[in-house]
């Protein structure tokens, strides 16, 4: 065994991509979705949370994720988790314009469906700019892993373009207003801390 809280990944591959609306696969394997509005930085986090430079596509143009991508990992998260495989299942960005009405409303029921449905989920990463207020879309996720407990790990991204006393500003402010500690995520955070969490609610 390695030391407390080491994060191994053993391994990490890009697994399908469907159409929002297809039928999510039939496997046993416990999976983690990540959510958050296009461009907040789903991809990167899936990238560093994985140890890989370019598995998930990283974009300079916001919204070209529109299929639900999942990511198959091996991860030993010393000393809870022993070599556990788990999906990160990438969500489709929400809250960019350039969505057609009817791909927008297939997204949200298919979505609302899975994150009520799916049993094999079992924590949901909502992923969030931590200047911006939450949007209807932000709160109905929320929403929806309360209702199944499911556990909830805020990832405030782009923690980077602030200096300290804003950040601790910010993150007070959130943790007051919705009752969740958001995690912090800068342009070089490896993710051991938010694994560390995972490994504890799986
Ligand atoms: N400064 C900064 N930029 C980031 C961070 N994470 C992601 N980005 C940038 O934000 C843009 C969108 O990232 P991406 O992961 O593709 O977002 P996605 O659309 O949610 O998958 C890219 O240009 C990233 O390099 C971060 O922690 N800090
Ligand atoms: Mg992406």
């Amino acid at each position: 065994m390695g030391d407390a809280n080491e994060v191994i990944i053993h391994d990490a591959a890009f697994c399908i991509a469907l159409a929002p609306d297809a039928a999510p696969p039939e496997t046993e394997c416990p999976e983690l979705a990540l959510f958050g509005r296009s461009n907040v930085g789903k991809s990167t986090l899936i990238n560093r949370a994985l140890g890989r430079r370019a598995l998930a596509l990283v974009s300079k143009t916001p919204g070209k994720t529109r299929t639900v991508n999942y990511y198959r990992c091996i991860v030993s998260v010393s000393p809870r988790l022993v070599q556990k495989e788990i999906f990160l299942v990438d969500f489709p960005g929400f809250g960019y314009a350039r969505y057609s009405k009817g791909l927008r409303q297939a997204f949200n029921r298919s979505t609302v469906e899975y994150l009520r449905g799916r049993t094999q989920l079992k924590g949901v990463l909502l992923l969030i700019d931590i200047k911006r207020a939450l949007s209807q879309d932000e709160e109905a996720i929320m929403a929806l892993a309360a209702a199944r407990a499911l556990p909830l790990y805020v990832v405030a991204t782009k923690m980077d373009r602030f200096g300290s006393n804003e950040r601790r500003r910010l993150l007070q402010g959130f943790r007051k207003a919705h009752g969740v500690a958001p995690i912090e995520a800068a342009k070089d955070t490896r993710f051991d801390a938010l694994w560390q969490q995972i490994s504890q609610n799986l």
